[in-house]
């Protein structure tokens, strides 16, 4: 795999979930985070999920946000490929809203952890903000835009009921 100058990459199963994924990507563009978005599939894929997962770190990946849906394997293998940490983000499927891709995700066994979102779109969303908070532990300057953002978010919270 080629080297990158972004922190984050965000993989999914397939492109019909980047309706859902594109939540991370929003949430890493307000913040000023670079991040390379690809189409990786488990059980579809498996090759080039092993090369990712096992290059990923060595390519300069700071941070993985990996989104599936139904039998989502596909951020407990990479997790298990790479010491990356991995967010999950279970998308929501067509036969059991989501809770297929959620229970898939989030039930791993003690020993290779997965930091698992909430289904869908908030989810995507939450992996991108949880990926800048990551990154901007060694990274003052992230952290302050991180800062500015929860105070915009919080201040667009009316205290009032009605306009
Ligand atoms: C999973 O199967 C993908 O992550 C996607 O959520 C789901 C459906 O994929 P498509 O049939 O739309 O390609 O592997």
């Amino acid at each position: 795999m080629s080297a990158t100058s972004a922190p984050v990459a965000i993989i999914m199963g397939s492109r019909s979930d980047w309706p859902t994924l594109k939540g991370a990507a929003e949430s890493l563009d307000a913040l000023g985070v670079a991040y390379e978005a690809k189409v990786i599939s488990a059980h579809r894929t498996p090759d080039r999920m092993y090369a990712f997962a096992k290059g990923a770190k060595a390519a300069g990946f700071k941070v993985i946000i990996a989104g599936a849906g139904g039998a989502a394997h596909l951020p407990g293998m990479t997790a298990s490929l790479t010491e990356l940490p991995v967010l999950g983000v279970p998308v929501q499927s067509k036969a059991l809203s989501g809770l297929d891709s959620l229970l898939s995700i989030v039930q791993m066994p003690a020993g290779i952890a997965v930091g698992t979102m909430a289904i869908g779109e908030a989810g995507a969303k939450n992996a991108g903000l949880m990926a800048a908070q990551i990154l901007a532990l060694s990274d003052p300057a992230l952290a302050q835009r991180l800062a500015d953002h929860r105070a915009r978010h919080s201040q667009a919270v009316s205290e009032t009921v009605e306009d």
